[in-house]
Order: C-alpha cells, then structure tokens, then sequence
C-alpha cells in the first residue's frame, strides 16, 4: 500500500520526483524537521546519501559535484542555523554559477507560531545566498514546488534553488509526484553583437576577449578562442577565478586575469577594446584607497556579446566562423625540468605539481596566497581540470573535492589546500575517507594567514604584535597529519621537494583519500 500514490507522504514526493528527474546524489546533515526525507531516502534507495559533517561541507561538495558532473545534487539541510553553516560555501556555489537545490528543513507550519528554540526566519536566512526560496504549503503541491526549483537551478546560468520543506508536509500523506519542467535558457545570441565584435577585432586597436565559464570548460571553444587570437591578434584573458577550466597539455593555456590588484590593473592597462563572453566586466576583489573598482582602463570600449545566461561556447564558434579563425595551433608550455632535492619554496612548488599531477586529474585550488607559484603547474602538467574558489570565501577545498570525487570515482583528485583555509571545513576529510575517493589533499603549510600580511601592506599598515597575533596559526603549530589520521585518512609530512612529488605520485595511485602536510 504504502507505494501507492494516494498514501505517498510529501517527502517521498519529492525524492521520487528529483530522482526521476535525474537527481540521485543527496549531500546532506540533517535534523529532527528532515526525518521523513532521510526515511523517504532510506526506503527508496534511489539517491547517493552523502553525510558531511558540517553543512559548510555539505553545500561544499554539492558544489564539487555540479561543476564536475555538470548536474545538480540536491542537498539536506537544517532549518535558519543548519543552513547559515551552509551559507559560506554556497555563496562560492552561487558566484561560480553551479546549479543546486536545497531541501530546508521547518518547524512544522502549526508549530511556527509557538517560537521553539529552533525557530527563525528561514526563508530570511536563505535569500540572500539562494536565487530563489519557497516555502513548501502541502504535500499535494510539494513535489511540483521542487520540480520548480529543479527548473530554476538548471537554467542558465545554474543557479542556487531553496525549497523550505515545513516537517508537516513532508510527513503528511497525499504527496504527488510531478514531472519534470524544462529549464530556461541559454538567451539566444544577438547577431548585432555579434556584427559589433567582429569589427571590434579588425586592425587598429588592441583588443581583449574576456572569457568565463561554459567556454572554459571546453576544451573545442579553448583551441577555438587560440584560433581567433592568432587570426586577429586579440588577447585571449580569464578572470581570476573560474568554477572550472579545462587544462594541461595539448589544451589552450589562457592567462587570467591576476587576484593583486596592481597586477590586474596592468594586466588589462593596454586593451583598447574588450569583447566579454559569459563573463561580466571584471571587477577588483576589493577597493583600495586611490585605486579604481573596475579593472578595465577607462575608455576601453567594451562589448558584451553574451552575458552570463547566454551560450558562449556558440557565440565563440560563431566569432571563429565570421573571422574565418580555424582551432588553434600553439604549443603548451613545456613541461619543466623535475626539482631536485631541496626545501619547498614557492620557486620550486609550481615545477614539482607540473611533474607530479597525475593524467587526468581533477585539481581543487585553494592555494590564496600561493596561488600565484601553483597555478602555472596546470598549463604545463598532463591534462587536468581546474577547479577554483569563486566566491573568495575561504574554506571550500576539501569540501569541493569530496564532491568532484562523488562524481568522477573514477578520476584522481589532487586538493592544492592553504592552511589557514583548511581548518573551516577539515571535517570534510571524513567525508572523503568515509566515501573511500581518491583524494589527495596537499596542505600548504605556511602557518599563517600569508595573504593578510601583503593585505595589511596594502593598507599601509605595519603589523604588531596584536596584527601579528590575528595573522599567524603556528601557537599552536597545527599538525595536520594528526587531524586526518583523527578522521580515518592517513597522511605524511614532507619538507623536501623530491619527498613531495612522490607523496603526490604515490597517493594518486592509491585508491582512498591521502593527507601531504608541505612544510613551506
Ligand atoms: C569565509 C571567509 N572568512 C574570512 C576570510 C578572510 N580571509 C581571506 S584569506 C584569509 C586567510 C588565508 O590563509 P591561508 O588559507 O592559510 O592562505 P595563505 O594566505 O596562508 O596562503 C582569510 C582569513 C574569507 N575570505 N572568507
Ligand atoms: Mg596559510
């Protein structure tokens, strides 16, 4: 009886209903309010059920595995506290456009009024990091109203769906399965546009094609884009930080726009003429005193041919096809020579990750302030794909890896993880051990917050020993090695170079997780 549609209960609706619509990864920390869903989810068996310790882990790895399965999870959360742990990592989802819904957990409606301890403004909490929120209002209609927010998290570009689930509904029987709805988008490319960057990139002025995210996840659209470069002379440039970039050799390397500000102003100082694809006009990622908020220079005249709800990887074929640009033909850059035997510095760390990252690998940047000696290593190393923080809210690597991990199994993960970053979500190295992924997560241990002295500088400021004090984590010395063998995933400390390279080898051929703790 209990699979009958009639005694169907709101919560199995709705699994029901998301599975069929092609959801079948849960991440979820649940509550009290979600226990119908986590007994809809156990009854069905229809989704991967994947715990995370903290929901910042949680909203973390739904993240991951969007970028990588090009899909969304739906994730379990909490009630208004449950998903402000989320809220960090889901600003990072939300910046990197990744498609997600959300099941939020409510008091149930009758209980609303009494002010329980776990009582707030859930749809208050939710807004400001989802672009859509409902309230579920029964069962009947519940499942349609995730059908919705599917709708809504699949256009493009993604976007972050809340479904607030008030436990009544989800225990009240009457639910009804409801199918799925197509998703809006891609906007259609304007052939005006399209008239207008043809002419911005003949002869006679330096020109900038600015490129973001579906575009740099094809590998065709890259070579492509080189294509068009080496027909026109324009500059190919990405932002600072991308959801994911296809990489590594025999791909199109792209330079990126730099995070110091200095550097991105002059990266952008002699473009003339900027054509931006799903991207919008780049911004610095803070104001400082008597530097400009928009990178490109004033006067550059700039066009965009396809924001980010279009379909930029059309709008470059159709550039290519107008310019007569055929695939590009430039080399990558050469793999560099193996560092020997010494201590990891940033001079030597780029070269070691070029040698060490394994064919195929998914690599989870979260380097901050190494990021600029790690980051070249993605060009020159075999072909990888590259996963950044996006929203610049720290403490997304392990949690993004365990995700990308759910979703390629059979793909090694190698997580470039600054210290200070790691601790807001090392739990989610649990989560790896407990889901056996083959994740390699290399801790840079500068034992600081490296990046806020050179932030600190930038103000004008000369730290003491109170600055100091916010800005170091060596008292006391976290030992990292001992934190993931706490959470079942052994681990290693190197200090030399040589020791690092063959701790990455070694791990990524390794099935299950492994912790390298580089002393730098
Ligand atoms: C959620 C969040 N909290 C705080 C910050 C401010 N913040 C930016 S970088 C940083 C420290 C980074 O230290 P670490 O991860 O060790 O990288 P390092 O600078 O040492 O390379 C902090 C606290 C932030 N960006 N996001
Ligand atoms: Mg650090």
């Amino acid at each position: 009886m209990s699979d009958t549609p009639k005694a169907m209960n709101g919560a199995e609706s709705v699994v029901r209903s998301l599975h069929a619509a092609g959801v079948d990864v849960c991440f979820a920390n649940p509550g009290t309010s979600e226990m119908q869903f986590v007994d809809a989810l156990d009854r069905t068996k229809l989704m991967h059920c994947v715990l995370g310790l903290f929901e910042g882990v949680v909203t973390g790895a739904a993240d991951g595995y969007a970028r990588m399965a090009r899909k969304p999870a739906v994730t379990l959360l909490h009630l208004a506290p449950g998903f402000a742990n989320a809220a960090a990592n889901l600003h990072n989802a939300r910046k990197a456009r990744v498609p997600m819904v959300n099941l939020v957990g409510d008091h149930a409606l009758r209980h609303q009024k009494y002010d329980a301890p776990l009582s707030a403004d859930v749809e208050g909490a939710c807004a400001p990091f989802s672009d859509w929120v409902k309230s579920g209002t029964d069962a009947g209609s519940f499942a349609a109203d995730a059908m919705e927010a599917l709708r809504v998290a699949k256009g493009k570009p993604g976007r972050i769906a809340t479904l607030i689930a008030p436990a009544d509904i989800g225990w009240d029987e009457g639910g009804r399965t409801a199918s799925e709805v197509a998703p809006e988008g891609p906007a259609p490319l304007d052939e005006s546009l399209l008239d207008k960057a043809v002419e911005m990139l003949a002869p006679g002025a330096k020109t900038a094609i600015l490129v973001g995210n579906s575009v740099l996840e094809d590998t065709e659209a890259l070579k492509l884009l080189e294509g068009i470069a080496e027909k026109t002379g324009a500059t190919v440039i990405a932002p600072t930080s991308s959801r994911r970039t296809e990489r590594g050799q025999g791909r199109a390397p792209l330079p990126k726009i730099p995070y110091p500000i200095d550097e991105a102003i002059a990266c952008l100082a002699p473009y003339e003429r900027a054509i931006l694809i799903e991207m919008l006009p780049p911004v610095a990622f803070f104001a400082y005193p008597g530097k400009p908020s928009l990178l490109l220079p004033e006067g550059c005249a700039q066009l965009t041919l396809t924001g980010v709800d279009g379909d930029g990887q059309a709008a470059v074929a159709a550039l290519a096809d107008r310019v007569g640009a055929k695939p590009g033909t430039g080399d990558s850059p050469a793999m560099p020579a193996r560092p020997q035997s010494g201590a990891i510095t940033l001079q030597n760390i780029g070269a070691a990750l070029a040698n060490a990252l394994p064919e195929d690998a998914i690599v989870i940047d979260e380097a901050v302030s190494s990021g600029g000696a790690t980051y070249p290593s993605g060009d020159m190393a075999r072909p990888n794909t590259w996963l950044a923080l996006t929203g610049g809210s720290i403490g997304i690597g392990i949690p993004l890896s365990a995700g990308a991990a759910i979703a390629c199994p059979d793909r090694p993960v190698i997580t470039i993880q600054a210290d200070g970053s790691a601790m807001y979500t090392i739990q989610g190295l649990w989560t790896q051990a407990r889901e056996g992924s083959n994740v390699t997560t290399i801790i840079l241990a500068n034992q600081s917050y490296a990046i806020l002295k050179h932030e600190l500088h930038n103000v004008g400021a000369q730290p003491g020993e109170d600055a100091l004090n916010m800005l170091n984590l060596d008292r006391p010395h976290l030992d990292f090695v001992a934190l993931a063998k706490g959470m079942g995933v052994s681990g290693r400390r190197v200090e030399d170079v040589a020791d690092l390279m063959r701790a990455i080898e070694d791990a990524a051929r390794e099935p299950g997780p492994y912790l390298i703790e580089a002393m730098l």
